[in-house]
């Protein structure tokens, strides 16, 4: 894993590259196995080939209520786990989608070319809306934003979990719908969604995606987690009683051993099925699968710790992204207004 030296300046886009990379993250709480395997992992592999805008989403955070103390802390926080994690400002983007107003702005836009009956069929939404009166608007409307991030780079590839697939076909059908009745203006992107880990689950509810912001703890390991903590809770994830190691996704009865294969192949790239002819029992699979975690994640939190002791560096270097990511989002903002008629 690459590791950044603290603080460097950020270069000019390099002109050869026709891969263009964007993917988001929200501030709301500390990352996850899940986040790392089923996307961050791929936001620092897609660096060495494409040119890459990554951001925090910081609006769409607040489509759930977050304490305002909080919120900054986590957005700090999560801006220097993705310096430690391998995000390098000479290659990539870095930034927070709050302080690029275009972002709002073709938001916006997008509100104007969605429908209420797409926004209804959102299974994000339907889960975390449930229904209630007291749900934010923007909780429903949230998609037309993650579409106007997207869109207003002109991405070709967008790294993600499987919980965004729905998200991410809507933001290539508004992108058609928008070309074809105002003439062409944004590129249609592609997902990125890897083949292994793409949907990690709860260690204690192997059933249940796992998620940073859960109340249970237990279930999720934490990018920040100590050595300790990683192998109490490899040690403690729920798998069966039939101490036999095999793969088989989609069978509910082996879910904890397919997760924890699934963990053990996307760390190390190998097939899940292959890891799992090495076993003969849980225990030795879960020892040899918490220390490949602790190798992954101790540098990680060294790192992290560094980075935060000096927070005037890292919100000058998320400025600097952020005026990076403003010249071009404007330019898109502009033909997209002029295409809709609205005068600039
Ligand atoms: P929250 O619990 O606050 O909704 P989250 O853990 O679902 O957060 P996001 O910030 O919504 O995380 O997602 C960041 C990226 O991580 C997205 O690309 C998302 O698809 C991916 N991701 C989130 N959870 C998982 C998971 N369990 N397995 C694989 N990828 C995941
Ligand atoms: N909706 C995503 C976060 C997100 C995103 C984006 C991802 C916001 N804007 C643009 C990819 C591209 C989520 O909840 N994980």
């Amino acid at each position: 894993m690459r590791i950044l030296s603290k603080f460097s300046n950020y270069r000019i886009w390099d002109m050869t590259k026709t891969k263009r990379v964007l993917s988001g993250i929200q501030p709301s709480a500390t990352p996850t196995l899940g986040n790392y395997l089923g996307a961050l992992k791929f936001w620092v592999e897609d660096q060495d080939e494409a040119d890459c805008y990554y951001l925090i989403v910081d609006l769409h955070a607040i489509t759930v209520d977050q304490s305002p103390e909080v919120l900054k802390e986590h957005t700090l926080n999560l801006a220097a786990l993705l310096l430690a994690i391998g995000i390098d400002t000479k290659r990539s983007t870095l930034f927070i989608q709050s302080q690029v107003p275009e972002h709002a702005q073709l938001g916006w836009l997008m509100e104007s070319t969605v429908t209420f009956g797409e926004l209804s069929r959102m299974t994000q939404f339907k889960e975390k809306g449930k229904g209630s009166n007291t749900t934010r608007a923007s909780l429903f409307t949230y998609p037309a934003l993650m579409a106007a991030d997207i869109l207003l780079y002109q991405t070709t590839h967008v790294p993600v979990g499987e919980d965004q697939k729905q998200h991410l076909e809507l933001a290539r059908d508004l992108a058609l719908r928008f070309n074809n009745r105002y003439g062409d203006t944004f590129k249609v992107p592609e997902p990125e969604i890897p083949k292994v880990g793409a949907r990690i689950m709860d260690l204690q509810d192997p059933l249940r995606k796992m998620s940073k912001s859960s109340k249970a703890a237990s279930g999720n390991i934490y990018l920040t987690d100590t050595a300790d903590s990683v192998s109490r809770k490899i040690k403690r994830a729920v798998t069966d009683a039939e101490n036999k190691v095999y793969f088989d996704p989609g069978n509910p009865q082996k879910a904890g051993v397919n997760n924890l294969l699934t963990i053990f192949g996307a760390l190390t790239g190998d097939d899940p099925r292959d890891i799992a002819e090495r076993y003969s029992g849980y225990g030795a699979l879960k020892d040899d699968l918490a220390n490949a975690l602790v190798d992954t994640l101790n540098p990680i939190r060294s790192r992290i710790v560094e980075l935060r002791s000096d927070d005037t560096s890292l919100i000058a270097l998320l400025r600097e992204g952020s005026a990076k990511a403003q010249a071009i989002a404007s330019k898109t903002l502009r033909n997209a207004k002029e295409a809709m008629g609205l005068i600039s």
